[in-house]
């Protein structure tokens, strides 16, 4: 069977067709009750302030609206648009995260301990999905390496391994007989990779909590990356010596590499990288692609962490 993310782009419908129509829907909804429509899951939404980096791109945000209705969270469904109906049943707090293995401070954190000792910064990042869509998002967060010094990484870790939650009774995607991934949704890094500075763990966006189906209460971004990387709701973060599995490739090896690096000279196997369309940029006929950057752009920052390396055979 075919999975969203086996369809190219061309075949999904055009997401300016269906968010009119929700956003028409919304819309009225919230003129009837008088409010201003903040939807999604996000029934905690709550305000975060946060300094602005330098990091960041000035390139125009996606708009709010598009960011939160156009997710991939398969544990709410496979549909783009399932996650925002169906992650409010999410329960993010309290949240704690594991962090194991080859660390010197191991423990069960609670997410204020996680996120208090640093400082929020907004970052205003590309994000850039395998099937050939990005959007802009003002992420709000704090770079993975401040965590990962504060726990101590032995001499011998060399890869960060991450999990999301398991809750079958909150994620529909995780319950019945037909499911889309082995649970839990399962990423790596290598740990110069999580130590540089554009990896961030973020907590908002828009200057807000995530909603839910974002990847609440807190999610990797890491923006030279395809999509599938930055992994949500993380429960576990593990460092270890030997390359861990990730859930894509562990569902079709052949398509899925470890590195995932956003590259156009690298197809992939039934449909090419070289292009990309922007997410609320041209509807229709109008749709306008742009050419896909090496490392999405981020070329100048990170291309020395894979010198020697061959990005063809290492995808
Ligand atoms: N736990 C979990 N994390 C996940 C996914 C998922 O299905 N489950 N999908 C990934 C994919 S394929 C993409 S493109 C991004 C999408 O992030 P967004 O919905 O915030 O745009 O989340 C990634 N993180
Ligand atoms: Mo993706």
């Amino acid at each position: 069977m075919r999975y969203p993310h086996d369809i190219p782009s061309s075949e999904i419908t055009p997401k300016s067709l269906y968010l009119s129509r929700r956003e028409l829907i919304a819309g009225t909804a919230a003129m009837l009750a008088g409010t201003t429509a903040l939807t999604g899951g996000s029934a905690h939404a709550a305000p975060l302030a946060a300094a602005k980096s330098p990091l960041s791109t000035d390139e125009p945000q996606t708009r709010r609206a598009d960011a939160v209705s156009y997710n991939n969270f398969y544990e709410f469904g496979t549909d783009k648009a399932d996650p925002e109906k169906n992650a409010g049943s999410l329960k993010t707090s309290p949240w704690n995260v594991k962090i194991d293995g080859l660390v010197e401070k191991p423990g069960t954190y609670a997410y204020d301990d996680i996120v208090k000792p640093s400082g929020l910064e907004e970052r205003i990042y590309r994000l850039r999905c395998v099937e050939a869509w990005s959007m802009v998002i003002p992420w709000i967060g704090f770079p993975l390496a401040d965590l990962l010094k504060r726990v101590e990484p032995k001499s011998n870790a060399k890869f960060v391994a991450f999990e999301t939650l398991v809750r079958p009774e909150e994620m529909p995607g995780q319950r019945g007989l037909l499911q889309a991934l082995p649970w839990p949704y399962v990423e790596g890094l290598r740990l110069d990779e999580a130590m540089h500075p554009l990896t961030i763990l973020a907590v908002g966006m828009y200057g807000e909590t995530l909603p839910n189906q974002c990847g609440a209460p807190i999610r990797l971004v890491v923006p030279w990356k395809y999509g599938y990387k930055s992994i949500k709701s993380i429960v576990r973060i593990s460092l270890v010596e030997k390359q861990p599995p990730t859930s894509w490739s562990l569902q079709n090896p052949s398509e899925y590499g470890f590195f995932s690096n956003v590259n156009p000279a690298v197809d992939h196997p039934r449909w090419s990288q070289a292009s990309e369309r922007r997410i609320g940029e041209g509807t229709g006929l109008f749709q306008k692609r742009r050419p896909t950057l090496m490392f999405n752009g981020y070329a100048e920052q990170v291309a020395s962490l894979y010198t020697g390396m061959d990005l063809r055979v290492n995808h």
